[in-house]
């Protein structure tokens, strides 16, 4: 798919005079979504910008000129429009690096003429085009009903605002159709399971016919059914083609989306033709209007649900129980069209969706206006054009976020499908939600959020969009009332968060599931689970650290980080012999509940107290007046912060210098000593293997706990402590969770511990794509996307940040011939690329860079190199130097 038109004008120039079909062209190649760089010569280069012919280009595709030696880039009507001098080799190196990054092959094109381009793509077929390149697709053929929910999990397509499960137009028997409203939640009366995600109308559903006569896929006889999913593009692709009774074929394309550059738009585009003998020469495929999507059954989770024709549109309302509404506006454009085999019925599906979630978040009253303005963006645009946003919109986040691992495709697979996920599940634009456990693509967990987001999620956008990561935790700040209410009913001080939350920030963790032999089982974690106070302190801060948002640490930062250290001091008993203690708490190893001195809720909230003592000494620094309204407004003095440095310094971590082992708990050591590794092929479930009585006896673990601590705090947990702790803790832990391949995939990376760190990456890798929990139908586990990138980055990657500068140590695994990814850190873009032998990094403004166990520099815009001596990696050298 061409993304950037390298136009060498000195050949056909635009200058004075530029030829109308040229300009048209380029018009064209914008409205697309395509970027034009001009290639002029210098003296030329300012006529070209001055040339009121560029100026009628309006978009999204943005339009460049570059001009040679010393080479210059100037983006017209862009930010600072001003040339500015680049380090390229040259105009298609400079393309790539800048505006596609990895992209398909024919990503860049260069022309002498725009209009040769322009003329294939201006008017693109009204089914865009399926692509079929392994690196960037995710397929499936034909129809099996037994992996359906699977399927329509993975195929998910989702802005975070909404997210629309991959079922098929027509649903079917094996389908779970499902579309989410991010933080719109249905509440019933009495339900102890907490609410849940509301259920959306299945907008993108079409009902086939066939001279009235509906078509149904049906496994055995569909001679050609593929579903893509283009990750590059976030759009779901499907071609089917099936003979029927009567005779003749019938034959369906289709493409969806869910608009990542306006989060209020959905489309769809279909195509249905019938290829006939003379039975069905003359039959005609139908696509039934908006007005039969069917809407969600009222009962427990819907209150009221209607359709209703407002002008030239429909809209769709869902009323969830407790209070929550979406409104969809629908608008189909229908054609009959003279197909390439015949007659063609098509349709061309705008959506506008609006929210109002029960109560708090950003949207409230009604929805429909927001819906109906939304639509009537998209229709003024067109299906073309909201696709050419969509697809500009993407270009750019993957030009920031895509992680490139030669030499192994599976590894390339599963790290872009989980990015997919990743950009897909978070709304940078409104902190009404944040990301649940399975994200946007089913019902599991309800659409709850956990520490998935802040500790698994978040690093993610911390280091490839900040705004994002922002938005996400703007969530907890707006939701920081109920984390206090929380704490103040349990009796503690600060801010506790719910181990499990939806839209409100209350506590929705179920006080109890119901087993299948009709017994009840008591559920500890929202009483017990705290560390997720601890959590949300240390992805605060790690925002702060790789962002440098210093006015995001005054207005909101700072504020978490103090209360949530206030919890911890309240938290914490003090012996006589002065060790403060945290008791009866569940760790991440939720298998042994109402625990004493849980190391990694000890060693994190010690982190937590110290932290926020060290904010309390910065803010003022930055903004005094600030400070001083906040913390009169938190009471907030000198004393108690002392306090914070005297329960720090006095709390129990379970540590041992003798052994470098952490204890998991007070007494976890004499437990029964049994191993996971010697049980069962894991990854198992605890209670089956072990059985539920004998489990909490055992040393059996359910998922990295201590192993956590080294993950998260590497600067605390010294790489000797961190391996002797993995070589205890692995072999005993069962990955009952689908938290705990990747971070094991990490921490092994690290240490350089390849094939336990492959074993483990591969593991969370096909975790969903092989189903290995057996409940991938239930949406994706998006904490694993997380942790899968998490495990390129920093295991593989090296990638660790410090206050003052940002780290790389990178051990690529046998097999992975090189390893390449971009990071935001401090507003400067870094690519780093990784092979064997060498390092490089491409900065497009100055950072401060420590690479392998080297001193910290400060580096410029440029591109340096380091190379492979021994175990580690030289000091950094310009890479244009001798
Ligand atoms: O947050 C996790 C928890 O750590 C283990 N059980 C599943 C939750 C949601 O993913």
């Amino acid at each position: 798919m061409i993304e950037v038109v390298l136009w060498d004008c000195e050949q056909a120039g635009p200058g004075a005079g530029a030829a109308t079909a040229s300009l048209a062209a380029l018009k064209g190649l914008g409205a697309l979504g395509v970027d034009v760089v001009v290639v002029a010569t210098a003296d030329r280069a300012a006529g070209v910008a001055a040339d009121p012919a560029m100026t009628g280009h309006a978009g999204p595709g943005r339009l460049f000129v570059w001009s040679g030696r010393p080479p210059q880039v100037t983006e017209l009507g862009g930010p600072g429009s001003a040339p500015r001098p680049v380090v390229a080799t040259g105009p298609e190196d400079w393309a790539r690096r800048h505006l596609v990054g990895a992209g398909g092959p024919d990503a860049v094109v260069s022309v002498t003429d725009p209009a040769q381009v322009g003329l294939l793509l201006t008017s693109p077929p009204s089914v865009p085009p399926m692509v079929d390149d392994r690196a960037w697709t995710l397929s499936v053929d034909g129809f099996d009903q037994s992996r359906e929910g699977d399927v329509e999990a993975w195929f998910t397509v989702g802005n975070g605002r909404t997210g629309t499960r991959g079922s098929l137009e027509e649903a079917g028997a094996a389908s779970s159709a499902g579309c989410y409203v991010a933080g719109v939640f249905a509440s019933v009366a009495g339900d102890k399971s907490g609410p849940e995600l509301a259920p959306g109308p299945a907008w993108m559903h079409l009902d086939p016919r066939v001279d009235g006569e509906a078509v149904g896929l049906r496994p055995g006889d569909a001679n050609r059914h593929r579903r893509v999913l283009d990750l590059r593009q976030a759009t779901l692709y499907r071609e089917w083609r099936q003979p029927l009774s009567a005779g003749g074929t019938w034959s369906f394309r289709s493409a969806r989306f869910a608009s990542l550059a306006d989060r209020e738009v959905l489309a769809l585009v279909a195509e249905a033709t019938v290829e006939g003998d003379s039975a069905t020469a003359t039959a005609t495929p139908a696509i039934p209007l908006a007005g039969e999507i069917p809407l969600p059954p009222v009962g427990d989770l819907v209150a009221a649900a209607e359709a209703t024709r407002v002008d030239d549109h429909t809209v769709l309302a869902v009323h969830a129980a407790g209070g929550a509404v979406t409104s969809f506006a629908v608008a189909d454009r229908r054609a009959s069209v003279d197909g390439d085999d015949g007659p063609a019925s098509r349709v061309e599906r705008l959506v506008g969706v609006g929210r109002a979630p029960r109560d708090g978040g950003d949207a409230a009253g009604d929805p429909a206006p927001g819906a109906a303005a939304a639509l009537a963006r998209a229709t003024s645009a067109g299906v073309a054009g909201v696709h050419a946003h969509h697809r500009r919109a993407w270009r750019d986040r993957w030009r920031g976020a895509d992680v490139v691992v030669g030499g192994d495709g599976d590894a390339q697979e599963a790290l872009r499908f989980a990015i997919y996920h990743l950009i897909s599940a978070a709304d940078a634009d409104s902190d009404a939600a944040s990301v649940g456990a399975r994200a946007l693509t089913g019902p599991g967990y309800r659409g709850h959020v956990f520490w998935d987001t802040e500790v698994f999620v978040l690093p993610f956008f911390i280091w490839t969009h900040p705004p994002t990561a922002r938005a996400l935790l703007a969530y907890r700040h707006r939701t920081l009332p109920q984390a206090r209410a929380k704490a103040a009913r349990m009796g503690y001080a600060g801010a506790l968060y719910p181990w499990e939350s939806a839209d409100t920030g209350e506590e929705v963790t179920p006080a109890s599931i119901d087993l299948p032999d009709g017994t009840s089982l008591a559920v500890l974690t929202g009483i017990q689970e705290h560390h997720i106070s601890a959590d949300v302190a240390w992805a605060t801060w790690q925002y702060w650290q790789v962002t440098g948002d210093d006015e995001f640490l005054v207005t909101m930062g700072a504020e978490l980080l103090v209360e949530t250290a206030r919890f911890w001091a309240s938290r914490t008993r003090r012996d006589d012999d002065g060790r403060h203690h945290i008791e009866s708490v569940i760790g991440p190893d939720e298998y042994h509940e109402e625990v004493d001195d849980n190391a990694y809720t000890n060693v994190l909230a010690r982190w937590n107290l110290r932290t926020a003592a060290e904010v309390c000494a910065l803010v003022p620094t930055l903004d005094a007046d600030a400070w001083a309204a906040l913390a009169g407004r938190l009471d907030l003095g000198p004393a108690e912060v002392q306090g914070w440095e005297t329960v720090a310094d006095g709390l129990i971590d379970g540590y041992d210098p003798g052994t470098l082992l952490y204890e998991q708990f007070r007494g976890f050591f004499g437990l029964e000593d049994i191993r996971a590794v010697d049980l069962a092929p894991r990854p198992f479930t605890g209670e089956m293997i072990v059985g539920v009585d004998r489990l909490r006896h055992t040393q059996v673990v359910k998922q990295a706990d201590v192993v956590m601590l080294a993950h998260m705090l590497p600067d605390t947990v010294d790489p000797e402590v961190a391996a002797a702790n993995y070589d205890y803790y692995e072999p005993r832990t069962c990955h009952g969770s689908s938290l705990s391949p990747a971070i094991h995939a990490a921490v092994a990376a690290r240490r350089g511990a390849h094939d336990q760190a492959m074993t483990y990456f591969r593991a969370a890798a096909s975790l969903d794509l092989r189903d290995h929990m057996g409940n991938a139908a239930k949406g994706v586990h998006i904490a694993t996307m997380g942790g899968l990138w998490q495990a390129a980055v920093f295991g593989f990657g090296g990638v660790q940040p410090s206050r003052h500068s940002v780290r790389i140590d990178p051990h690529l695994p046998p097999g992975w011939e090189t390893l390449s990814f971009p990071l935001r850190w401090r507003g400067t873009l870094i690519d780093v690329e990784v092979t064997a032998a060498t390092l490089v990094l491409h900065l497009d403004g100055p950072a401060t860079v420590a690479v392998g166990s080297g001193p910290a520099a400060q580096l410029r815009e440029g591109s340096f190199v380091a190379r492979r001596r021994g175990d580690g990696w030289s000091a950094v050298d310009d890479l244009a130097g001798p």
